[in-house]
Order: C-alpha cells, then structure tokens, then sequence
C-alpha cells in the first residue's frame, strides 16, 4: 500500500470510530459547539519561559476556574513540533474546545485542521497562523489578540519623535516565523520610512526571550558602536539589552534609547528608572474574553474572524502610575 493510501485508510478509519456520518459531516465545514453548563477547554500554550506567558496562562486558568471547566492545559516548550502533537493530544483526549496559542505562522497551520477534522472549534489566542492556509470563520473560529503592525508603529513613531529622527537602530525581533515578529518588523519599518535619518543598522531575532536578547544585542552592540537606538519586540528582550547596553560600557538611556512592546512590570519598572524609554502595551490577559468569545460562539452568533485586543503606552508620563497593576 502506498503511505498516501495507508493515511487515507487510517483516517477514514478514525472517522469511522469517531461516529462516521457526524464527523464526516463536520469535516467540511466549521465545527460547532454545543451549549452546556461546563465545558473540557484546551490550552496550548506556546511556551512558559517569560512573565507575558505566565499571565495569559494564569488568566486563562483561573477565568476556567471562575466559570468551572475543566482546563486541560499543554506547555510546548518553546516547539512548535511539540504544540501540534500537544494539540493532537488534545484531540484524543475529545476536548471541546482548543485555544491555541501558535508558536509560529505555519508550522501550526496542520494542528487547526486536524482539529477542525475532527470536529473540534479552535479559537486562535494571542498569535495568528498562516492566512492563505486556513482561514477564520472556515478552518477556526477566529483570532483574539492585539494588532501588532500597529504595535510596531506605535514604538517606531515615538522612536521618530525621541530621536528627532536621527538614529542609528538595532532590532531584536521575536520568534522567526512568529506573527507578531513579523507584524511588528513591519510595522515598525512603516513608521521610520518617512525618516532618512532613521537607520536599521541591524537585526537578530533573540526568541522573545530575555538573555537571547541579552547575547544578541551585545554581539549587535559590539559590531555596530554607533548605535544610539534598540527597538526589541518584547520588554523581556528589551530588558536583556539593558544589560548588554551596560556591559558595553554605555547607559541606557542616555547613550542608548530603548523601546519595546508587551508593557511587564520589569519594563514599567525600568521606564520609571530612565533607563528604558517607553513600551507599547500587549495585555496578556485573554482569560475573560477567550471564554465569553467562546460562549457567544456556543450561542450561534457569528463571530468576529478577529476580536481585537486594545493596548495602551507607557512612557515616563504614566508608569509610574501604572506599575502596581503590571504583571
Ligand atoms: O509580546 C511576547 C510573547 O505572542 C503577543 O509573545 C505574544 C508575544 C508577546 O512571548 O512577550
């Protein structure tokens, strides 16, 4: 038998198993989602290594809590191979629904369809996956998060004004393949455009992790000493450069300008410390709206393909006021 055969088999197979007509029946179209009091939710979550990650879990979980479900909960560990066989774990496990947090833009995209296969409703938190691959409202039921192109701009257009539009800038780019590291490159790159003097002398991506972003803005640092301007695409990277920026000899700050996005307690802390500039807000705290988007899905509306998060800005004019509430 040749493997395509073999898979087709094995699949019909499963279909069979699972109740033949009905899952046939789902398999073309969006999977609903019947009302009940309580349902078994998934979670997978993407990885759990930095303070935005261990927020949006924790408002995940505790708003299940609140309203009593059961929350099965996957950690990937920072692979996108492990979140699709978490997510197929899922599947046999006959959870009702998944949240997923993809890890990157394609590499998820068969995690979706194996779930929409087998009649499962996806709701996409916090990171997109390929859009000419599967689509909201036919493959999953919709995206919630914030809009990271606007994200980008925001930290290039305050850049623009800080720097009276004269700097030499390295970027620390999240996770390669990643939806908000590619959103927010772009939209950072919109805002500096209009701006000769705004220069992206280099970029690395340093993960959205802390001392990535610490090694890659030293090594940055290192080959490119006239920079004056760090744009990271998370606090946690952003943080990891302040060190680099003092093992460099230099202050931020002064010397170096840094700005980010996420809006951690760390960051809000070394804002009001002057030693980062400012940070466009990325609120991690899916909880209650996961849910409620969940049960206005149970209910038959017509969601949204994506349900927009709003964010705010912190610069030394706010986060002092703001830190107490920050994660
Ligand atoms: O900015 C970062 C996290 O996907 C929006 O991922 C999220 C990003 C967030 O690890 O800190």
């Amino acid at each position: 038998m040749l493997r395509r055969d073999l898979f087709s088999w094995t699949a019909a197979a499963a279909l069979t198993a699972l109740g033949g007509g009905r899952a046939l029946a789902q398999a073309s179209g969006l999977p609903k989602l019947a009302q009940k009091a309580t349902y078994k939710v998934g979670f997978a979550q993407t990885e759990s290594n930095n303070p935005w990650r261990i927020a949006q879990t924790e408002s995940m979980r505790s708003e299940a809590a609140k309203r009593g479900h059961q929350f099965v909960y996957t950690d990937a560990a920072a692979s996108a191979a492990k979140q699709v066989a978490d997510v197929n774990s899922m599947i046999a496990q006959r959870v009702d629904v998944i949240f997923l947090a993809p890890r990157e833009e394609k590499p998820l995209v068969p995690a979706v369809m194996a779930a929409k296969r087998a009649g499962i409703p996806v709701i996409l938190l916090d990171r997109r996956v390929d859009e000419t691959q599967a689509k909201a409202g036919r493959d999953y039921v919709c995206f919630i998060g914030s809009d990271f192109i606007a994200e980008g701009r925001r930290a290039g257009e305050w850049l623009v004004k800080e720097m009276k539009g004269e700097a030499s800038i390295i970027e620390l780019l999240g996770t390669t393949g990643s939806s908000p590291a590619n959103d927010r490159h772009a939209g950072f790159a919109e805002a500096i455009k209009a701006s000769p003097g705004m220069k992206i002398v280099a970029g690395q991506s340093g993960d959205f992790v802390r001392d990535k972003g610490r090694q890659v803005a030293e090594t940055l640092l290192q080959a490119n000493g006239a920079a004056n301007a760090i744009y990271a695409h998370n606090d946690e990277m952003a943080i990891g450069a302040l060190a680099a920026i003092e093992a460099a000899g230099k202050k931020a700050g002064k010397d170096i300008v840094v700005v980010s996005v996420d809006g951690t307690r760390d960051a809000l802390q070394a804002i009001i410390a002057g030693t980062m500039g400012a940070t466009v807000e990325c609120n991690p705290k899916f909880g209650p709206k996961a849910f409620e988007t969940m049960d206005r899905y149970a209910r038959g509306e017509a969601i949204e393909p994506w349900v927009i998060n709003q964010d705010r800005f912190f610069d030394s004019s706010n986060a002092q006021q703001l830190v107490a509430d920050a994660y």
